[in-house]
């Protein structure tokens, strides 16, 4: 099979082998046609029934949808088939059959709910939307890379198996490790603020964070991707331009290389890469704004955190991506840097989408003695964070970053109604398995 031709790449003229799955067989009567469908899109296969060998037509139009099939013939010119070609085959081989009875229907003509097609995510990701999803994530993904390359930022990569939890607020997974009592990673937080006082000084990393969430939410999972990036010698001012910088490069690089996926998505108009400058309105402009929208049914006070209705209708406000800047020390973990001139104001920022946040990040405490006495105020005991606090002993470079949740990036970007379109096998109360 290595000499095979994708389908999108048999010109007229050609003698092909193809490989791919039986998308659909109509049988006209003495002319059946067989559409096999592969990673690159679709290919129409003609069996003229008087003309042919007979084993040949009955194996090709009688194979079950969805088995495998490798064809090989000569490609030509037709302006009623699909794509404009068609094969006019030689051998038709069923390299694996399906069983005639399938658990969603690939070709998309019998809607599947999303539990089914989670739990068959093997033949939903054949449906040209499920799969241009990830198509798109995978872009996503490998633009983040290259624009933190850019940036002069090394990729890292940080345990998952941990000791302590670093994010207050969701609950931490306990696993066994030795017959010691360990955790899933909730953030790379630690190490990645560990590596920018190494020789490494900014850092970037792609990789899993699990939430032990109680809630189930079209916006939350127990495992999430997180992209996360850390610098030493910036501020938070310049972790927003990095995190912004991210974004948009996320965005330009979908619309230049996933047309086709956009189409598939039906977004092929609406989409649109962000060109001006993310606002940055400070937490008390922003509580201000809330308020102001007269869409709350209490108004928010200082300290306060932005509930979900909130947060949407500044959102609506807003418009865009913007910042909130300047929270409340209070809200923030113990590892933000509060403002040199207001302790009660921390460095925490947050990117958010007009409907969700997307991004936490902030400048770093990065002075030791400082650091050791948040730990205490929030109840933490510094012991266990020893390996971590020991190293700001040691020459700690003042440093900022930030934590971008790729699939809310994704399914923001998409307008995808639940963060589970994002993920291949999402994790999240009801689903271990697949
Ligand atoms: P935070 O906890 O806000 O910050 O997480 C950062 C971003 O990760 C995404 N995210 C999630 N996505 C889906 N399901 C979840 N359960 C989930 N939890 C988080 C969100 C969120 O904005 N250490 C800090 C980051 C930093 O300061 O660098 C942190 O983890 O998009």
């Amino acid at each position: 099979m290595d000499d095979r031709t994708y389908t999108a790449d048999a010109e007229p003229g050609d003698h092909v082998t193809v490989a791919g799955w039986a998308h659909e067989i109509r049988d006209l009567g003495g002319i059946a046609f067989l559409i096999v469908r592969d990673k690159t899109g679709k290919i129409q296969v003609k069996f003229a029934k008087d003309e042919m060998d007979e084993d040949l037509v009955e194996t090709g139009t009688n194979v079950s949808r969805e088995s495998v099939v490798q064809v090989t013939g000569s490609v030509e010119e037709e302006p009623r088939a699909p794509t404009g070609v068609e094969i006019v085959p030689e051998s038709v081989e069923v390299v694996a059959p399906a069983d005639p009875e399938l658990p969603l229907d690939p070709s998309g003509k019998v809607d599947a709910e999303l539990p089914t097609r989670l739990d068959n995510r093997t033949l939903d990701l054949r449906r040209d939307e499920a799969k241009a999803i990830f198509e798109i994530r995978a872009t996503v993904l490998a633009a983040v890379r290259d624009y933190f390359r850019s940036q002069n930022a090394t990729e890292i990569n940080t345990p998952k198996i941990v000791a302590t939890g670093t994010e207050g607020g969701t609950e931490l997974f306990p696993i066994t490790y030795f017959g010691q009592e360990a955790f899933m990673n909730q953030s790379p937080q630690l190490f990645k603020q560990l590596m920018v006082g190494s020789g490494l000084e900014r850092v970037f990393e792609i990789g899993p964070i699990f939430r032990a969430e109680e809630h189930n939410t079209p916006r939350h999972l127990n495992e999430a991707t997180s992209i996360d990036f850390e610098s030493a010698f910036i501020d938070h001012q310049g972790a927003m331009d990095v995190c912004e910088g991210a974004l948009k490069a996320a965005y330009e690089a979908v619309a230049e290389e996933c047309a086709d996926e956009l189409e598939t998505l039906g977004l092929a108009e609406a989409f649109e890469v962000p060109e001006e400058a993310f606002p940055r309105l400070s937490y008390e402009e922003a509580i201000e704004r809330v308020n102001a929208t007269g869409d709350l049914d209490e108004q928010l006070v200082f300290g306060d955190d932005l509930s979900t209705e909130a947060e949407k209708a500044l959102g609506r406000d807003v418009g865009g991506h913007y910042f909130i800047t300047d929270w409340p020390s209070e809200v923030k973990p113990f590892y933000i840097k509060d403002h040199d001139d207001d302790p009660d104001l921390s460095t925490g920022f947050d990117m958010m989408h007009p409907n969700m946040e997307l991004v936490s990040g902030g400048q770093r405490e990065h002075r030791h003695d400082e650091l050791v006495a948040g730990f205490e105020q929030q109840g933490l005991d510094p012991d266990a964070f020893e390996y971590y606090t020991k190293m700001f002993r040691y020459g700690m470079p003042p440093h900022a970053g930030f934590g971008l949740g790729g699939e809310r990036l994704v399914m923001t970007m998409l307008g995808l109604d639940n963060i589970r379109e994002a993920v291949l096998f999402p994790r999240d109360r009801q689903r271990l398995s697949p």
